[in-house]
């Protein structure tokens, strides 16, 4: 409240209203709209649209790794783009084991709208904005959902490996422990079943999951986890045997790899689920009707995740002196 006051305090016809306004509203949540570059950058969509359009169509692992990239942005430092800094001395957030091999493809997307961006609107938009659009477009370009963005987020000052340890899901937690890091931003545990819907597009490295594979329940003679599809498990052998090279990854949904569609929800109740947290959320008896739900219906998965990525969205938001509107991306302003 203090910093919303300081960057509010000149305007003391509105101050009121506004500091109502946040008090009933979670943190970041009044400070975002729609129209934010109305005036100062009215095409920023298009524009921001355009180049990942090109993107896309130049490889497909643009989608998976733009979206990717909004998540873990968010998650360490909240949606600032703190993510999208690169360090000389390797230290940055993107450096921090957890980054687990962010693809190159999402960062590029950023530098290159942020590029075609300040050519017709030098100095006004965020990178943090700017890769907000290019989540949801990358959706909408592989027949996701579309939704309408929320803009008006600084570019963060603070970008640290050491700060990311522990802010990041990993491939093995079960649903309550994800739901607990999700209800940390806000987000219910129905939204955490609903983004995890993310996994029905993108690859994932075999390192992340051949423990399911070779080494589950160490000693007890079926080292193969048994919630997996025993079909699918062979074929995961076959594409990560024990001596897997470390760059080798797989297919997430193997049955639409590259459509945004409900496919991973049917895939765990078949017990295709690629990790245990993924098929931790059917197993798992709070977690599951929601599963089923999103397998059965479509149109119900997407609004799910359209709401859940607002939210998403919503998440530490920087105003004030906070932030500030990087003009490379990869780097903090002066
Ligand atoms: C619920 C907990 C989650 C866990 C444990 C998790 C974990 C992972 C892991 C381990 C990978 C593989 C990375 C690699 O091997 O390169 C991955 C990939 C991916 N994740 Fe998640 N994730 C979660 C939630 C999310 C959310 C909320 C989103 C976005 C809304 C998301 C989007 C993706 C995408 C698109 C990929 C594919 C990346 C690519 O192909 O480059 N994940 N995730
Ligand atoms: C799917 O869900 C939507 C929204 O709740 C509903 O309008 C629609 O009738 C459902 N479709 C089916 C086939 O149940
Ligand atoms: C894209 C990116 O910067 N990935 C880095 C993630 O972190 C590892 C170290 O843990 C780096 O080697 C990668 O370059």
């Amino acid at each position: 409240m203090e910093k919303w006051r300081r960057r509010c305090g000149h305007l003391l016809g509105v101050v009121a209203v506004a500091l109502a306004a946040g008090l009933m509203l979670p943190s970041g949540e009044a400070r975002l709209s729609p129209d934010y570059y109305r005036s100062m950058c009215p095409d920023v969509e298009a524009i921001v649209r355009a180049v990942v359009a090109k993107k896309v169509k130049e490889t497909f692992v643009t989608v998976p790794a733009t979206l990717r990239l909004f998540f873990h942005d968010c998650f360490v430092e909240g949606c600032d783009a703190s993510v999208v800094i690169a360090s000389r001395d390797n230290d940055a957030e993107k450096d921090a084991p957890d980054n687990v091999s962010l693809a190159g493809d999402g960062f590029d997307t950023v530098v290159r709208a942020k590029a075609e961006v300040e050519k017709k609107c030098p100095g006004v938009v965020s990178c943090a904005d700017i890769l907000a659009i290019a989540a949801r477009d990358v959706v909408s370009m592989s027949s996701g959902p579309h939704w309408t963005v929320e803009l008006g987020r600084l570019d963060g000052l603070v970008s640290k490996a050491g700060n990311v340890a522990g802010k990041l899901p990993g491939p093995n937690m079960r649903a309550k422990d994800l739901a607990a890091m999700f209800a940390k931003h806000n987000l219910a545990a129905l939204d955490m079943v609903a983004l995890s819907g993310a996994h029905t597009v993108g690859f994932a490295h075999c390192t992340r999951f051949t423990d399911r594979l070779y080494h589950h329940g160490a000693g007890d003679g079926a080292p193969v986890d048994p919630s997996y599809n025993p079909a699918y498990a062979r074929q995961l052998m076959d594409a990560c045997p024990p001596d897997v090279a470390a760059d080798i990854a797989v297919n997430m949904d193997p049955i639409t790899p590259t459509a945004f569609d409900n496919a991973y929800y049917a895939n765990l109740a078949g017990g295709l689920g690629l990790f245990t947290s993924d098929q931790a959320l059917y197993s798992d008896g709070a977690s599951r009707p929601a599963v089923r739900d999103f397998a059965k219906n479509q149109t119900r998965f997407f609004e799910a995740f359209k709401d859940a990525m607002v939210k998403l969205g919503r998440v530490g938001v920087k105003t004030g002196r906070e932030g500030e509107i990087r003009r490379d991306c990869t780097a903090f302003n002066e």
